[in-house]
């Protein structure tokens, strides 16, 4: 019997079955997907094959191929991925601009990794109720350099009830994964769009200005009142480490660099400090963002150190 994988703990996995029946299911034997790079061979999202044992157990004794997955290197092991979850049709980065303020530097790694893995990317900014001018300005800056690029970018506040109507047009017939710093509001946004989930969220009088990561495991939900929407909720992260990646790939992942790469001098050119670089010549020309090109050279640097 097919099943989907809704939540991973490590040891044991929540499994619908095709006939709605969910399962607490432990992997059968030992098998790996990817060799020894991966640090979690099955994640929220994949497609698995159960069995079930004369003593009542559910095992999944194999993975069906995945259309795509979501990874970012392991926090505690450098050299290996955590794959986010699979099979999804859009990555929703939560974020915020104030309690706590999100990075454009995880922005857009968070980015370049959807990029990466051909995954269409969605900029939600929340907790707007807090924001005040200097913020808003912010925002207006952000909106326009993400939405320049492709990327949708809306703005809402979950507690004060407002832009998150215009968030339901993105969910209907999709796996959506959402994805950002703690605290930024995930949870309480889901609670809002299927109350009846009520996934746990953190008392407000217990914001100390650090993420405090409520939820621990990713998991994925099925919400009613929409027609075949999956939503899966992650533990925030205080970073967003990228999937080992190699230093020449970095500018495809970026939209506005990827088209001009065949105007560079030379074709190997990292842009960094090459003569000729087209990439370089459109940030002066202020026809690339310095934001982004600055998140670039830190991405290539990270690179650099993983190196030695
Ligand atoms: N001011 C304000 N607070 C909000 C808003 N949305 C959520 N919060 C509060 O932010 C805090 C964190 O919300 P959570 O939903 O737990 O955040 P999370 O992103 O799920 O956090 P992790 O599970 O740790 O990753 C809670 O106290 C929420 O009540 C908002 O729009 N405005
Ligand atoms: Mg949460
Ligand atoms: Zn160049």
């Amino acid at each position: 019997m097919k099943g989907l994988i809704y939540k991973s703990t490590g040891s044991w996995y929540l499994v619908k079955d095709e006939e709605g029946t969910f399962y607490e299911a432990r992997l059968k034997g030992i098998f790996k997907i990817d060799g020894i790079t991966s640090t979690n061979p099955i994640a929220v999202g994949d497609q698995v094959e159960l069995e079930f044992s004369n003593e009542g157990e559910t095992m999944i004794r194999n993975i069906l191929p995945r259309h795509n997955y979501i990874a970012r290197s392991s926090p505690h092991h450098i050299s290996q991925h955590h794959i986010i979850a699979a099979n999804l049709d859009q990555a929703i980065l939560f974020s915020s601009l104030k309690n706590p303020k999100t990075s454009l530097g995880f922005i857009d790694r968070f980015l370049a990794t959807a990029e990466a893995f051909h995954i269409p990317a969605v900029i939600f900014f929340n907790k707007s109720d807090l924001y005040q001018k200097k913020e808003m300005q912010q925002y207006q800056h952000i909106e326009k350099m993400y939405g320049s690029l492709g990327y949708p970018v809306l703005l809402m506040s979950v507690s004060g009830l407002s832009g998150i109507e215009e968030t339901k047009k993105f969910f209907e017939n999709k796996t959506s994964l959402i994805s950002g710093n703690s605290g930024v509001g995930k949870s309480s946004f889901i609670n809002y769009l299927a109350p009846g989930l009520n996934l746990k969220t953190l008392e407000v009088s217990q914001w100390s200005g650090k993420g405090m990561h409520t939820t621990t495991f990713a998991e994925m939900h099925d919400i009613q009142g929409f027609q075949n929407a999956k939503i899966i909720d992650t533990p925030g992260l205080r970073e967003f480490g990228m999937a080992d990646m190699d230093k020449q790939e970095i500018s495809h992942y970026f939209p506005e660099m990827r088209n001009r790469l065949q105007d560079c001098r030379f074709n190997n050119c990292l842009h960094i400090d090459e003569p000729g670089c087209a990439i370089k010549d459109a940030v002066e020309k202020e026809e690339i963002y310095m934001d982004r090109y600055v998140s670039y050279l830190k991405i290539m640097d990270s690179i650099n150190k993983k190196a030695y």
